[in-house]
């Protein structure tokens, strides 16, 4: 591993808006590029390393996403703790972060992906455009305080306007940007996301084109592009990070974001506002805008103010987050069962 240091402001220090913090003897700051069962590589001032939790930040870990992840900046120790890796003592608050559901049967909160500025969602012009899927990614993106954007890669294929008319009509409202990621001279725009060490980080299918992105942004061939496996597996890449440093900026290529089950509700709102400035006039505060009367959410549908494949997707996002609700509470209710059984 490479032990030349990297500045803090190259890796996106100076958006995060922390004074920097008072820290003893023996530690300093850095930047999580990459988390793997548990372990995790850091990159900063003090070059780069692995490490892994600190006994004091276990066991002040309580919830899920008390734990690294990538995109954290983290207090570290400056010798290893287990004679080869470095100790995270603690990680520094969030200015952003995105949630999801963690794979298993357990409904808890993972981060993919903290102190986000902008997330890309990229799709391209030679694959099926699931509109569902974009506006799930951006009700994630919402829902963590992170900027969605949307990229159109490989417009030199054609269709990239059809794909913009299309989302636009359809009525979604963020940036949506045309690429073709073989030609860094055409990505002025993307590259602009980057402006005062912001980070981007893009997510979206396999084969869209999000590696061949990275490394224009980055200058340099460091990720594997092609037909990769949707982990990422059975392939050669030239670097494990995640995140890399594309002055002025930094960007995340996350494999854990290509999937998003969503946490919360709180990004329902911002991404349907259309729906949601029409649910205000609804006779019930809790009308589902299924069938209660006097919805005036269905009546917008019903003369198209709002169209109805937005309805169906913010309905069916409702739905998976009503769902999820029930199940934490049910999951919530057994480990208190549990937990009085074994103190009786
Ligand atoms: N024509 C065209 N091909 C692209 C473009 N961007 C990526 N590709 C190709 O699409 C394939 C998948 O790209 P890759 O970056 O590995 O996609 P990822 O799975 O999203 O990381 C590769 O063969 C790339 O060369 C583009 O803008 N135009
Ligand atoms: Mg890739």
């Amino acid at each position: 591993m490479s032990n030349e240091g990297t500045p803090l402001n190259s890796l996106g220090w100076n958006r995060q808006g922390l004074a920097y913090p008072e820290l003893k003897e023996n530690a300093g700051i850095g930047r999580v590029v990459v988390e793997h069962r548990g372990a995790y590589e850091l990159m900063g001032p003090f070059g780069s390393h692995e490490a892994i939790l600190a006994t004091s930040s276990r066991e002040q870990a309580d919830d899920p996403t008390d734990y690294p992840a990538v995109g954290d900046w983290v207090v570290h120790t400056l010798d290893p703790i287990d004679n080869r890796r470095l100790g995270i003592i603690k990680v520094l608050p969030r200015r952003s972060q995105v949630l999801r559901r963690a794979s298993g049967t357990i409904p808890v909160p993972q981060v993919v992906g903290a102190n986000i500025d902008v997330l890309g969602i990229v799709v391209s012009t030679d694959q099926e455009i699931d509109e569902q899927l974009i506006e799930r990614y951006l009700v994630t993106a919402e829902g963590g305080g992170v900027s969605p954007t949307i990229i159109i890669n490989k417009s030199d294929l054609g269709g990239g306007e059809e794909i913009r008319e299309l989302l636009v009509r359809r009525g979604v409202q963020y940036p949506i940007l045309l690429t073709n990621a073989h030609k860094s001279e055409e990505l002025a725009e993307v590259a602009q996301l980057l402006t005062g060490g912001a980070t981007l980080a893009l997510t979206g299918a396999s084969g869209v084109g999000k590696s061949t992105l990275v490394n224009q942004l980055v200058g340099d061939s460091v990720l594997a592009t092609g037909s990769v496996d949707s982990d990422g597996s059975g392939r050669h890449t030239t670097v494990r990070r995640e995140l890399l440093v594309a002055k002025p900026g930094v960007v995340i290529d996350t494999p854990g974001l290509r999937e998003v089950q969503i946490w919360d509700d709180a990004g329902l709102e911002p991404v349907f506002n259309e729906i949601a400035d029409v649910a205000s006039n609804c006779k019930f505060t809790d009308c589902s805008h299924r069938d209660e009367p006097e919805c005036a959410v269905t009546a917008a549908c019903a003369d198209k103010r709002v169209s109805e494949d937005r309805l169906l997707s913010y309905l069916a996002l409702c739905q998976e987050v009503q769902e999820l609700s029930d199940e934490i509470e049910d999951y919530q209710r057994s480990q208190r069962r549990r937990r009085d059984s074994r103190s009786n």
